[in-house]
């Protein structure tokens, strides 16, 4: 008889399995995570926080608090529920020790069911612990303060009590390793708005913050759950209520649901899906659900009542225009879908919320009678806006297509050359850089539209409302390739389009204008990679006969930290374009061998679309930011065209 290979006792097996985890964590992250980047490293923390919020939402915990340490990297994350369990599991190692170890370790445990919130979330603390250089959890159970920390995933020793405990809870503090992740210091903003809107998702949970880099405090408790969640994004998209009437419904069930949706006079509609408390950008089947329901319910209500329009049909789109809808559904085992994981793919999902919310919507405006009226009535200015719209789209490309350059903007510097491959449009902000921008230029190629009025807000009109704004209205007239539905690629004129902003918050603020409307627009545009934003200086640099230019304060900075010479520097800044000499301004801008330029490239078009939503907002800030994001995507050194 040949001898085998020693039997592994039932303890090495365990460990072996451990090792064997870690390393497959280790050796790929993007399989659990997601990736490596700065999407990674927060889905650690959501990963952790997601546990205490699901302690709270099963009804054991209050509070969870979020803290990001003054390192910018390390965080702590409290709940003040039951404790995980610290009993002894199987081969003599604690429970605890195997949430913390043994990869996917969503099982049965203690007589409880540990259930996760699933999707890129759910992979377990375990991933958590892989992926972080330490690690430490103490739980508080049974008047006692249990105890372990780990290294790269692996304890350093068993769990043990370490001392009295008042109350219950769980508090967990890990490091992401530098070994793993390309950066490991967390944006505290984006972690301050992925609180809020957990704190929206489990209605009356108070979530604290306290982000020890800022030195700051923030609190999220909304008793209104997702009804509170919708008057925000209302308010924040600058959007009407036709109603005062927000439907609700919260239904408990396999498919667990929680709605709240509100008719406003936005000429679009915004629905924030999520599952099991993680965003679901790309909709699925939940959405289909809510969109079957209300179709189907204002229809019935329609018929019942004898509304409808004269001479208008209603579409399903013109039901949903306007509709701002938060819609938060807990499934058991959500299956998610498409490079993102973004959308919910459960079939059976379409036909439960279609179940729910369609009878209550029905008896709701059945109830409201005069709401249910108003809500029609909007779906029939939606249906007179959208011929409109066509109509708009019609005479735009009758207007380019046969008059020609007839038809062009008198403010328009056009280039001599006629094959758009080589012609680039700069869009420049007032008349006096639009005259520099002419004199700079290089007129073969180069086209000029300086842009002096107002620039209309287009996430807020309609097409008919975007084409009465002069300044929108020359910029369709000068690309020529027409709007909406009509747009066609092949009759632009111009290969680049290129935004020439003065560096400061109004110039942000007109580029954020122009880039929401062609978005809204002429979004092929942007998706062909067409659209750039030009990055003029704001500093000149002289050192003696040489010459440097700096983008901002910090550029400017390393810049003359890096000059090896005791001259000192002459520095000049630009107050504004319009400022420069045009030699100058060709150099820096307009000159494609020494110019920077950023594209503006869109990942996701559905995530996009709520972005832009959010960020027309009253509040500068914000919009600022999102140029700065957008732009900072992409390498400057890669764009050097
Ligand atoms: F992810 C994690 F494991 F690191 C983690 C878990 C992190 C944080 C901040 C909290 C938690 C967590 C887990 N908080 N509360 C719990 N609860 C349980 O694990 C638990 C407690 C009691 C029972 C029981 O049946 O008695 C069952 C479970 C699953």
């Amino acid at each position: 008889m040949a001898a085998g290979p020693p039997a592994a006792s039932n303890y090495d097996e365990g460990a072996i399995t451990v090792l064997e985890g870690i390393e497959a964590v280790r050796k790929r992250p993007g399989m659990y995570i997601g990736g490596t980047g700065t999407d990674g490293l927060h889905h650690l923390l959501w990963e952790i926080v997601d546990n205490g919020c699901d302690e709270a939402q099963n009804g054991h915990a209050t509070t969870v608090t979020v803290t990001l340490h003054a390192d910018g990297s390390t965080c702590t994350v409290d709940d003040n529920g039951r404790g995980i369990p610290v009993g002894m599991h199987k081969k003599g190692v604690s429970a605890l020790e195997v949430v913390f170890t043994v990869l996917h370790a969503g099982g049965k445990f203690g007589g409880g069911s540990y259930v996760t919130s699933g999707g890129l979330h759910g992979v377990g603390a375990s991933a958590v612990n892989a992926l972080s250089s330490k690690l430490e959890v103490k739980v508080r159970r049974d008047g006692q303060t249990w105890f372990q920390e780990y290294r790269r995933g692996r304890p350093k020793e068993p769990v043990k009590a370490v001392g009295p405990a008042r109350g219950t809870g769980t508090t967990v503090t890990f490091t992401p390793d530098t070994q793993i992740f390309e950066d490991t210091i967390y944006d505290a903003d984006r972690i301050a708005k992925q609180l809020e809107v957990k704190s929206f998702l489990h209605r009356g949970l108070r979530i604290v913050f306290r982000d020890q880099v800022r030195g700051q405090t923030h609190e999220f408790k909304h008793d209104g759950g997702v009804s509170d969640y919708l008057a925000v994004s209302v308010k924040r998209a600058e959007a009407r209520r036709i109603v005062d009437a927000t439907f609700e419904v919260e239904r408990e069930g396999e498919v667990s649901v929680e709605l709240a949706a509100g008719w406003t006079d936005a000429p679009r509609e915004r629905l924030l899906s999520y599952v099991n408390g993680i965003p679901t950008p790309d909709g699925g089947t939940h959405e289909q659900g809510w969109r079957d329901a209300l179709g189907k319910a204002v229809r019935a209500f329609v018929e019942a009542h004898q509304l409808q329009p004269r001479g208008l049909t209603l579409t399903a789109d013109d039901l949903r225009e306007g509709v701002f809808a938060v819609l938060s559904v807990r499934v058991r085992e959500p299956q998610f879908q498409g490079q993102t994981k973004g959308r919910l793919n459960n079939p059976e999902v379409r036909g439960a919320l279609d179940g729910v919310l369609r009878p209550a919507l029905e008896q709701w405006l059945h109830d409201n009678r005069s709401v249910g009226e108003a809500i029609v009535a909007r779906a029939a200015q939606a249906a007179r806006a959208r011929i409109a719209s066509r109509e708009a789209e019609a005479s735009v490309r009758r207007k380019t297509a046969t008059s020609g350059r007839m038809a062009l903007p008198g403010k328009l510097a056009d280039c001599s050359s006629s094959n758009p491959d080589e012609c680039e449009l700069f869009l420049v902000e007032g008349d006096s850089a639009g005259g520099s921008a002419k004199q700079a230029r290089d007129r073969k190629v180069q086209a000029v539209l300086p842009l002096r009025g107002k620039v209309l807000n287009a996430e807020q009109a309609t097409l008919k409302k975007v084409l009465e704004n002069e300044e929108l209205n020359n910029v369709v007239q000068a690309l020529g390739c027409g709007v909406g539905s009509e747009y066609r690629a092949d009759k632009l004129r111009y290969g680049r389009i290129i935004l020439l902003m003065d560096a400061d918050s109004d110039g942000h603020h007109i580029a954020t204008l122009l880039l929401t409307f062609l978005y809204r627009f002429m979004p092929q545009l942007i998706q062909d990679g067409r659209v750039y934003l030009a990055l003029p200086p704001l500093y000149r640099i002289n050192v003696g006969k040489q010459t440097f230019w700096a983008l901002d304060d910090r550029d400017r900075k390393r810049i003359v930290s890096k000059l090896r010479t005791s001259a000192k520097p002459e520095i000049t800044r630009f107050k504004g374009l319009g400022e420069m000499p045009p030699k100058t301004l060709f150099e820096t801008t307009l000159d494609p061998d020494s110019r920077r330029l950023l594209q503006v490239t869109l990942e996701e078009p559905i995530k996009t679309n709520n972005v832009v939503t959010d960020l027309m907002g009253k509040d500068p800030a914000p919009r600022y930011r999102f140029i700065m994001e957008r732009s900072a995507e992409v390498d400057p050194e890669e764009l050097d065209l």
